[in-house]
């Protein structure tokens, strides 16, 4: 099986930003932010799969179901021989649609799931490999933006995979700086498959993110267990709410931590004391969402056009296939 696995660690260029200098830029502005990315450790990484599982969590399930209506034509319409990439694999529960449809058709599938945890991404790659005889893996354990440069190539198109609508937790910057960069990677025949959730009515957004069970709050406030933890922090976490409204003119949603009245919360390892007064909020993500319009406008700038797209009946998440525009 190990000669069917190629593991590579990928060293980033670019250092990461360590949580205390987040905390310390974050929090001392005048509108308070906590990047994104640290509500994910393992603690919210679990709460984030519960979030995935709630009724009104729509976007999973939705791209689920778009999957097993269509994998095998979005397998062919990724051409004889493909080889699949995914960033962000994760569990790689809803790839298992798109892989097995890509072994109906070819002996051989060559499958790169690209993820930062190096733990998960092995026992992910070793589960596959024992589950499909015919599959040989070559994983990347890398950030996206290191990993675009260390694609491997294929004698054949490349399937690039972006599922889950991550792409929408990007600002609209990053994301076609993102699409951009994988774009600079591409050959001709190569297309991207993304997940991106679509503009509908406020109330099934909002549901969706202020779940009635409060998970969801559970999550954002995770980041302050983790200041907590991890920096000495004194944050009282019942003190702030979560709040996720969604703004109509930037087609996005917001997820906000309020604080239930006037705090001043000191954070030891990095000897300061941070004001809140009552009602500020501190800002933990974004996720946006597009119309086909207004995703195929943030594509044309990154050299890609929208070659294929597939809905849900009630039309509130699509999958786009993207192929070079040039
Ligand atoms: C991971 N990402 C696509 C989720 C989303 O829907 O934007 C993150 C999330 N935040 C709150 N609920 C889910």
């Amino acid at each position: 099986m190990e000669s069917r696995l190629e593991f590579i660690e990928v060293r980033g260029e670019r250092p990461q930003q360590p949580l205390c200098r987040a905390v310390i830029d974050g929090l001392a502005a005048r509108q308070k932010s906590l990047p994104t990315h640290f509500l994910y450790d393992r603690a919210g990484s679990e709460l984030f799969e519960r979030i995935t599982e709630l009724p009104e969590y729509y976007p999973t399930r939705t791209e689920r179901s778009i999957l097993e209506a269509n994998a095998p034509h979005m397998i062919e319409a990724a051409g004889e021989g493909a080889a699949l990439v995914e960033f962000g694999s994760g569990s790689s529960a809803k790839t298992r649609l798109l892989l097995e449809a890509a072994m109906a058709r070819q002996p051989e599938l060559k499958y790169v799931p690209i993820d930062i945890s190096a733990d998960f991404l092995r026992s992910t790659a070793q589960t596959l490999l024992s589950e499909y005889p015919r599959l040989r893996v070559t994983a990347l354990a890398a950030e996206y933006f290191d990993a675009i440069d260390a694609l491997p190539a294929h004698d054949g198109p490349r399937l690039i995979l972006f599922l889950g609508s991550n792409i929408g937790n990007m600002t609209h910057a990053e994301a076609a700086d993102f699409l951009g960069r994988v774009r600079a990677r591409m050959e001709p025949q190569d297309r991207i498959l993304l997940g991106v959730d679509l503009v509908k009515d406020r109330a099934i957004l909002e549901a969706a993110y202020n779940d009635a069970q409060g998970v969801t709050g559970l999550f954002n406030r995770n980041v302050l267990h983790r200041i907590n933890r991890e920096l000495n922090g004194h944050f009282d976490v019942e003190c702030f709410r979560h709040h996720a409204p969604y703004d109509e003119r930037m087609a996005r949603i917001e997820m906000r931590l309020h604080s239930v009245g006037e705090q001043h919360v000191a954070v030891d390892d990095v000897e300061r004391t941070f004001d809140f007064a009552d009602g500020e909020y501190i800002h933990t993500e974004w996720s946006h969402k597009y119309t086909r319009e207004t995703f195929a406008a943030l594509c044309a700038p990154a050299g890609l056009e929208i070659a294929e797209a597939w809905r849900d009946p009630r039309e509130w998440f699509a999958m786009m296939m993207l192929r070079p525009n040039r």
